[in-house]
């Protein structure tokens, strides 16, 4: 239903966004998704590419006063950073030395790089590192601001928080209403809900930093307000779980993905971690004693908090480079560096919640369908109905 893809080169002109399937008539702030763009550029342990970029939006088709027109979105992120490459990178072919002195031959393990290079059949890795880099992400937040601003008409909210980074984990639950307030404190350094942990969690970036270093981290998604029924258990390719794992897995760095309590889980007893239900006679809804299913059962919403962690691994540009073997000459040498972020856990939360808001509005509008947002609404109060009838 919903569709979106991403272009651009990290040191290219821009970063561009397509995205089609919204219903007409959904009110766009665009305020608000200059937001979410701002806020993936924060955070404890980012290097020095964010104080040359100021991430925005300028819309350039699907939106007219203030609200989408069923048009595909198309829109642009300008790379402030391309002043300094327009000669490095030019469109046009070139001699310039200045272009053949950026060529990127000591491959950085982990990264895209060699794989990249092999499969394209490039013997340098510029071209493969300016898209793999998770500068990327920043397409996909302004895409998921828009899928965020449909789920929000629906009283569906969604947030993030930091509960790892490095060798240092939050130990405690945070509640809904504690991640809300931290995700909207654009001052807090890593998005983590308790003081004593963040300042724990700081010195592991300090540390990494000093070290030449970098270190990963797991954040996690809710989503708040989600109703029964989005997703399927009939096919496996309609299984939101599945869907809400290939998103989250797709975002750069992220090595592992986490519904609710699934890798405890996996190491108790069955009645330990399925959630009793109940039946809650006023509001007319079954509840759960507890969320260990993070809000999914069978690849359905139950109506619970939506909950995935993605783990990121630490970003493979360090400082004090690794070994490598050089792509041309084949012999050892240490792995190219240039500038880099040594921490990127709440970035990867803001990138995270984008993913989810995507998949999500995705899996509402094959529930609730709709070519105007007036048709979705009667769409989804009618099967409200059936639920509190249920
Ligand atoms: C990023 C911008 C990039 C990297 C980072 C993410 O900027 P530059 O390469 O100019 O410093 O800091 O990308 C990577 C982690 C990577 O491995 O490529 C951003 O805007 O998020």
């Amino acid at each position: 239903m919903l569709r979106f893809y991403t272009a651009g080169e990290s040191h290219g002109q821009a970063l561009l966004a397509f995205l089609s399937g919204l219903p007409a008539g959904l009110p766009i702030n665009v305020g608000g998704i200059n937001h979410e763009l701002h806020r993936r550029q924060l955070g404890y342990g980012r290097g020095g590419r964010q104080k040359i970029e100021k991430d925005a939006a300028e819309i350039f088709a699907g939106v007219r006063h203030g609200q989408t027109i069923g048009a595909p979105i198309a829109l642009r992120i300008e790379n402030r950073d391309w002043a300094n490459w327009e000669k490095i990178l030019s469109v046009e072919a070139t001699n310039d030395p200045i272009a053949a002195s950026k060529k990127l031959v000591a491959p950085r393990p982990g990264h895209a790089d060699l794989a990249g290079s092999q499969k394209f059949n490039f013997h340098d890795a510029r071209y493969v590192l300016e898209r793999a880099s998770a500068r990327e992400t920043a397409g996909r937040v302004a895409a998921g601001a828009f899928a965020r601003q449909l789920l929000q008409q629906f009283g569906i909210e969604i947030a993030s928080h930091t509960i790892q980074v490095g060798h240092v984990r939050l130990e405690r639950a945070a509640t809904w209403e504690e991640i809300l307030e931290v995700c909207r404190d654009l001052e807090s350094p890593l998005r983590c809900v308790d003081e004593q942990t963040q300042q724990k969690m700081m010195a592991e970036v300090d540390a990494a930093l000093k070290a030449g270093d970098t270190v990963g981290g797991i954040f996690e998604v809710l989503v708040h307000g989600v109703p029964v029924g989005l997703g399927s258990h009939a096919q496996w390719d309609e299984k939101l779980d599945g869907k809400l794992a290939q998103g989250m897995m797709s975002v750069q760095a992220v090595k592992a993905v986490e519904i609710g309590s699934g890798i405890l889980a996996a190491g108790s007893y069955g009645s330990e971690v399925q959630d009793e239900i109940s039946y809650d006679k006023v509001a007319r809804r079954f509840t759960r004693a507890s969320n260990r299913a993070g809000g999914l059962e069978g690849g359905i919403t139950n109506g619970e908090n939506l909950v995935v962690r993605g783990f990121l691994k630490p970003i493979s540009t360090l400082r004090k480079p690794l070994g490598t073997a050089d792509m041309v000459t084949k012999e050892p040498v240490q792995a190219a560096y240039e500038r880099s972020d040594w921490c990127v856990v709440p970035a990867g939360g803001v990138a995270g919640e984008a993913m989810v808001a995507l998949v999500l509005a995705d899996a509402f509008l094959q529930k609730f369908g709709g070519d105007s947002l007036a048709e979705t609404r009667r769409n989804f109060e009618s099967y409200g109905r059936q639920i509190d009838e249920f």
